[in-house]
């Protein structure tokens, strides 16, 4: 049995795909400890996978009950394909997530939702275009309107399949360095799929991740060494500085894969 997880923004499409996915092959109880909906079914077009509905979240940051247990489940259970449904007319919003779902290591197709609705905001995206700079499959689809879901799958199930790891897009240099010292710290301590993950936790000081590595005292300390550099160079606290990073890097992407189309109406005044 695989398993693929549905993770995305709350309000982006989730439960209406999830509906569509698993027919009505779906249990709903609670994850363990939290009074947070934990729903699954099979796919119902092939019972060898298993579909996970995660509680849609905006960040895999440890506060909220939905992030810790999006974020348990992502890393500890490590599905064999996530799928990222992403808000189409709240793309930059919804990139936020998508980055930090990379990050995790884990094969991913993006879902770009609500396709149906981009035509009123006169919008268009270059799903190529956004591929190619996410490095990741992306889909257009309209869990409403029933838009593209079977080549969805095909996707999905493809991924299940991937072997090797992908390339993470860069953030700024100076961040990189800062991460790629913080990597050579931690490897061989955590899995080469996991280094990215574990090195921005780290960064950005993540008090779950530093009790769960429970690191030397001698690599803490050279650890923190290259944040506090890092943070000098940026003049900003180290959580702020992967924020913005994140934000730079959607806004690029954006600007080069999504055509407002009203950018071009010419005013006569
Ligand atoms: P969830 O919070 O992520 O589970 O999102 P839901 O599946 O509950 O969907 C939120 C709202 O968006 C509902 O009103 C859906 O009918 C609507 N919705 C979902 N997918 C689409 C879509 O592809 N196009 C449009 N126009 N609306 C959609
Ligand atoms: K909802
Ligand atoms: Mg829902």
């Amino acid at each position: 049995m695989k398993m693929i997880a549905l993770a995305g923004n709350p309000n982006s499409g989730k439960t209406t795909l999830f509906n569509w996915l698993t027919g009505s092959n779906q249990s709903v109880g609670n994850w363990p400890g939290v009074t947070v909906e934990k729903k699954q079914g099979l796919l119902r077009s092939n019972k060898q996978f298993m579909i996970q509905d995660l509680p849609g979240i905006y960040s895999l940051s440890p506060y909220t009950a939905e992030e810790v247990v999006s974020r348990k489940y992502l890393v500890e259970q490590t599905p064999d394909a996530v799928v990222d449904i992403v808000d189409a007319t709240n793309i930059e919003r919804n990139l936020y997530l998508t980055l930090q779902l990379m990050e995790t290591g884990r094969p991913l197709v993006v879902a770009l939702n609500m396709i149906d609705m981009l035509k009123k905001q006169q919008r268009k995206v270059n799903l190529k275009k956004l591929s190619y700079l996410l490095g990741v499959p992306v889909v257009g689809i309209s869990a409403l309107k029933r838009k593209n879901l079977p080549q969805l799958e095909q996707a999905m199930i493809a991924e299940t399949q991937r072997k090797t790891t992908y390339s993470f897009p860069k953030y700024d240099d100076r961040l990189e360095s800062a991460l790629t010292m913080i990597s050579q710290q931690i490897t061989g301590i955590v899995s080469t799929e996991r280094l990215r993950w574990y090195a921005i936790k780290l960064f950005e000081r993540d008090e779950q991740v530093n009790q769960e590595l429970n690191l030397t005292a001698e690599k803490s300390k050279e650890i923190e060494k290259i944040i506090i550099t890092a943070e000098k160079v940026f003049q900003d606290t180290s959580d702020s500085i992967i924020v913005n990073a994140r934000y730079d890097l959607i806004s690029q992407f954006v600007k080069m894969s999504v055509v407002d189309e009203t950018d071009f109406v010419v005013s006569m005044s």
